[in-house]
């Protein structure tokens, strides 16, 4: 298949905990993708007048029903943050679910012929206001809900140039290797999820500086984060987590194969 995984990819990705491919989708589709992204991001700001809205860590949240919108962390900012789960919100975001440029990599990362979504969310970080993410696995959130965590492969589908002035997307090179790590013990609510910096080497980072329309594909267990966007320019950016074909999502409990 034209998109599969080369020798050296699959390598990489085992070594690293993660692999690039840049400018994978045109400037007409990342721009068709902004639009979608902005569609959704009005639709949930709307849904969330409805939801319920609690507060980890003084930083707002609000569920309507399976959706969690998450806003920025200044007490009173009404700029949401991130979507999750997104893609049920828009048909262009659905279509991508399926995208052979996507799906065909990820059936050798899970390691099946055939895969289906597990998770997805929107990650805005706005000019000047999106905050950072801590460093941390995905899995330890995902060990409660799901019986084979090591088969829970991300893609990052980046929708604007990404820089380390607008706070870029970054992995901790081969931090991937040892299962779900310790998190942090400092009395916040979330401490659990993210990653003690005992089991990991910050020095190992790498940012993924990456033009838009790039994918990054990275491992459930690889330690990751990001600084806040401090530019004038947007980094957004949509997550995707497959899984073998035939098993729920994570949050609707509905199963959304793929491809
Ligand atoms: O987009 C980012 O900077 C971080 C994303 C992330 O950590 C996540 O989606 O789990």
């Amino acid at each position: 298949m034209p998109f599969d995984l080369t020798r050296d990819e699959a390598a990489g990705y085992r070594l690293d905990g993660f692999l690039i491919r840049t400018h994978v989708f045109s400037s007409c589709e990342v721009a068709e993708l902004r639009d979608a992204v902005e569609r959704v991001a009005v639709l949930a700001a709307k849904l969330s007048e409805t939801g319920r809205t609690y507060r980890l860590d003084g930083n707002r949240f609000v569920d309507v029903d399976e959706l969690t919108i998450q806003f920025e962390h200044s007490p009173t900012s009404e700029t949401i943050r991130v979507i999750e789960p997104v893609r049920q919100l828009d048909a262009r975001l659905d279509a991508l679910v399926d995208d052979p440029r996507i799906v065909q990599p990820m059936r050798g990362l899970v390691g099946c012929d055939d895969v289906a979504l597990w998770t997805d969310k929107l990650n805005l970080k706005r000019p000047h206001e999106g905050s950072g993410f801590r460093w941390h696995q995905d899995s330890p959130y995902w060990i409660h809900d799901s019986d084979h965590v090591d088969q829970l492969p991300n893609v990052l589908v980046a929708l604007d140039d990404a820089t380390e002035a607008n706070g870029c997307f970054r992995v901790v090179r081969g931090s991937h290797t040892r299962g779900c790590l310790p998190g942090i013990a400092d009395g916040s609510q979330l401490e659990g999820f993210f990653t003690h910096p005992a089991c990991f080497d910050e020095a190992q980072q790498v940012p993924m500086v990456v033009p838009a329309g790039s994918l990054v594909f990275f491992s459930p267990h690889a330690v990751h984060g990001s600084f806040p966007n401090a530019s004038d320019q947007p980094r957004r950016a949509l997550v995707m987590t497959y899984q073998p074909a035939g098993f729920p999502m994570l949050k609707s409990g509905i199963t959304r194969n793929a491809g």
